[in-house]
């Protein structure tokens, strides 16, 4: 859990890393990608991803400036630059919002009493849910996935190791 908006602030910055990888593998032609015929689209799903972030800091107490969400998902570029622009701008917020003291403060989030902590590691885990979800669907569209917490099939094969199963 987090005792310091900067141990918060190290997280979020080292996993929008991880995430910003995934996001500038997009292509244009790849956004329309799905699970099953009915299923989100990649371009959806990312773009969700992106455009929740000040959606969901702004609901907890914490205004940030930001693309919210459109019905209409931009193209792969503007996706991964609004993405970076969303993380930059989110660190600021907290950072200008709330102190050390203002993570242990609780307030009411999907009908559980969370501290605000919690609240923030829950904007990371929503990220990190739905980033898993692009992988997939990267692999499936036929693009390189990035390696993320350990080196994809694509990142093995540079390496010159046949990868475990
Ligand atoms: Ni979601």
């Amino acid at each position: 859990m987090y005792i310091t908006v900067e141990d918060f602030i190290a997280e979020w910055n080292k996993e929008a890393g991880l995430t910003q990888g995934v996001l500038d593998g997009l292509t244009d032609e790849a956004l329309g990608q799905r699970v099953y015929p009915e299923g989100r689209t990649l371009g959806r799903i990312a773009w969700h991803l992106t455009a929740n972030i000040p959606e969901y800091l702004t609901e907890f107490g914490v205004p940030v400036e930001g693309a919210g969400d459109s019905n209409e998902v931009p193209s792969a570029r503007e996706i991964a630059g609004t993405f970076r622009t969303n993380v930059a701008a989110a660190a600021d917020a907290i950072r200008k919002r709330w102190t050390d003291d203002s993570l242990k403060l609780t307030q009411n989030a999907f009908g559980r009493t969370e501290s605000n902590a919690m609240i923030l590691m829950g904007l990371i885990k929503h990220i990190v849910h739905h980033r898993g979800q692009l992988t997939v669907l990267m692999r499936q569209a036929g693009l390189p996935v990035p390696a993320v917490y350990g080196p994809s099939k694509e990142i093995w094969a540079r390496m010159g190791v046949t990868p475990p199963l």
